[in-house]
């Protein structure tokens, strides 16, 4: 086997830490609260945790608004926890990647509060400054992911301010070598105190096109692509990023790529260009985004899902990059309730994701409460929504005169909020997650889904979890298979071959809740080939792998040698 990096075979474990453990009752989730789950994680079998940002930031977008990359917000705990953290993580072989976001800050950041000082502030080119148009208006048309235009006006000095998210999160100009130079510093900072990696979020945003061009809306809408998407330097800074810092430690890196493309994730994880380990990329969350509406109510379009799914594999198979596969995070809504069944078929359609998702080339990332199929709460009224993108929206659909239920049918269905809520670990009051009041409403089917009740069912969601991490261990080929995908037409399965040497593994997935038939197509050649069933999600699955009738939501995994 060619020469294998650690982060190849690992499965990573996404913690945002304000919804997942409060042990100090003011119901927010905590540092302390992370080391005292350590020993379920090591259960599960995860190797490396993620963290969302912890640092010093005043919470208007749940600190990916950082004012302090130094300190640890009050909230989460001291730098004293977590040195804690990551000295009981490293003790249980768990490594740490922190969550890094570079591409803005907060607009309480030092930087920030200099820069908007003066013209000639000599922190005024660390963000991205510009005149209005003639006529007063702002310097382009760019509109702000969380609504409303991307600029802001500062009347001291009279220019505008890019923020491509919240207006509290000023955009830094990677431009100016001093920038660049301020946040490698900072990454050293964090890999001398031992972390092993980062996810760097919106990385491929960072290089805008200095022509500064306004929107001439040829760009499909709600795809998301613009003139900063993938810009002109990013790959340069990428590979600045990694001579600079990533290279002198044994780091894993993710980038979290918004509206990319095959070619450029290609490209940022090929091995020998220096870039990332690794890209997360977001084409298979919207395939029901109708028209590339975000926030609208659709089915998922399934062909169009598996056509995404299986370009992305063979792709980047084929061009020696590295994907991140992933169905959850904290701004998704959960898997479960968005292309699975979260009443009648709970517990198999949350199994079959996982398989369909675990068993491709990649590194696989579980987020939260995923491992038990923790599902969207159904919040029913406006005053339970914390999230900025989710409050924004609501605000405009009223006032392009969306009625209420209509805006709040879509926040149930569309609102990051959903994959928010505190996690259920027990039938306690919050689901145990606090003693205090929780920041934002504990789901109402806590009792039923929680992870006290997983750990003791045998068939429960988290040991088909534990079982596909052992998986991975195991096989070779989940790691170094290439990817085929058979029954491309197929109205309900979803089914791929992994081919290594002269091993294979055949994954059937019934993405829906009825019965459907699978026959193996000739053009996988299985003759004279011993098949095993490695796992399933009912305990009753044929063998006889070349002629199936698969019940709902039903998914096997056979090893054929
Ligand atoms: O998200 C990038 C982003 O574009 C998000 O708005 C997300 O993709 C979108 O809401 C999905 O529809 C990153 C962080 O993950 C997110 O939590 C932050 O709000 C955002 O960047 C700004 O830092």
């Amino acid at each position: 086997i060619k020469e294998e990096p650690w982060w190849k075979r690992s499965v990573v474990y996404q913690i945002y830490p304000k919804s997942f453990h409060d042990t100090t009752g003011n119901g927010v989730g905590d540092i302390q609260g992370i080391i005292s789950k350590l020993d379920y994680l090591k259960e599960l079998g995860i190797d490396v945790i993620w963290l969302t940002p912890i640092y010093k930031s005043p919470q208007r977008d749940n600190g990916y608004d950082i004012s302090d990359y130094y300190s640890i917000h009050e909230e989460y705990g001291t730098m004293e926890d977590f040195d804690r953290l990551l000295h009981e993580a490293h003790n249980r072989d768990i490594k740490v990647i922190m969550d890094i976001v570079v591409n803005h800050t907060s607009t309480e950041h030092e930087w920030f509060q200099q820069s908007k000082k003066a013209k000639d502030n000599k922190y005024r080119d660390f963000y991205i400054w510009k005149d209005g148009k003639e006529n007063g208006s702002e310097p382009t048309n760019w509109q702000s992911k969380f609504g409303g235009n991307a600029w802001e006006f500062d009347k001291k000095t009279g220019q505008w301010y890019l923020h491509l998210f919240d207006v509290t999160q000023a955009d830094l100009n990677w431009e100016n070598e001093e920038v660049r130079q301020k946040v490698y510093e900072m990454m050293t900072f964090w890999f001398d105190k031992g972390v092993d990696g980062f996810r760097l979020d919106v990385i491929n945003l960072i290089s805008k096109n200095q022509n500064f061009p306004d929107d001439d809306g040829s760009v499909a809408p709600g795809d998301g692509r613009k003139f900063y998407t993938d810009g002109p330097r990013v790959h340069e800074f990428m590979n600045e990023m990694n001579q600079k810092v990533f290279s002198k430690y044994d780091s894993m890196t993710v980038g979290e790529m918004s509206s990319t493309t095959i070619d450029h994730c290609i490209k940022y994880t090929q091995p020998e260009r220096n870039e990332l380990s690794m890209t997360f990329n977001f084409h298979h969350l919207k395939v029901d985004y109708p028209n590339g509406e975000k926030w609208s109510v659709a089915d998922f379009d399934f062909q169009q899902l598996k056509d995404i799914l299986s370009t992305w594999q063979i792709e980047m198979h084929k061009g020696g990059g590295w994907n991140a596969l992933f169905w959850c995070n904290h701004d998704q809504p959960r898997i479960v309730s968005r292309y699975g069944d979260d009443k009648k078929y709970h517990k198999q359609s949350a199994k079959m994701l996982a398989t369909s998702m675990h068993m491709m080339q990649g590194t696989p990332y579980i987020y939260q409460g995923e491992e038990f199929g923790m599902t969207n709460p159904g919040y029913n009224d406006i005053s339970k929504y914390r999230d900025v993108e989710s409050l924004n929206l609501y605000k405009m659909k009223i006032d392009e005169g969306f009625s209420e239920e209509e805006v709040l049918h879509i926040l149930r269905h569309k609102s990051r909020d959903n994959s928010r809520t505190p996690v259920q670990w027990d039938s306690t009051p919050n689901a145990g997650f606090t003693k205090g009041t929780p920041w934002i409403d504990v789901a109402e089917n806590f009792n039923e889904i929680n992870a006290a009740v997983a750990l003791n069912e045998k068939d429960s969601i988290f040991y088909h979890y534990k079982q596909l991490i052992e998986l991975r261990k195991q096989y070779d080929v989940i790691t170094w298979g290439d990817f085929q995908l058979i029954y491309k037409n197929h109205p309900e399965i979803f089914a791929y071959v992994r081919n290594w040497q002269d091993e294979k593994l055949l994954v059937v997935n019934n993405f829906y809740g009825k019965e459907t038939d699978f026959t193996l197509p000739n053009e996988v050649d299985a003759s004279n080939m011993q098949a095993e069933i490695l796992l399933t999600n009912y305990d009753d699955s044929s063998i006889n792998y070349k002629k199936l009738t698969l019940r709902p939501y039903e998914s096997i995994v056979y090893y054929l040698t």
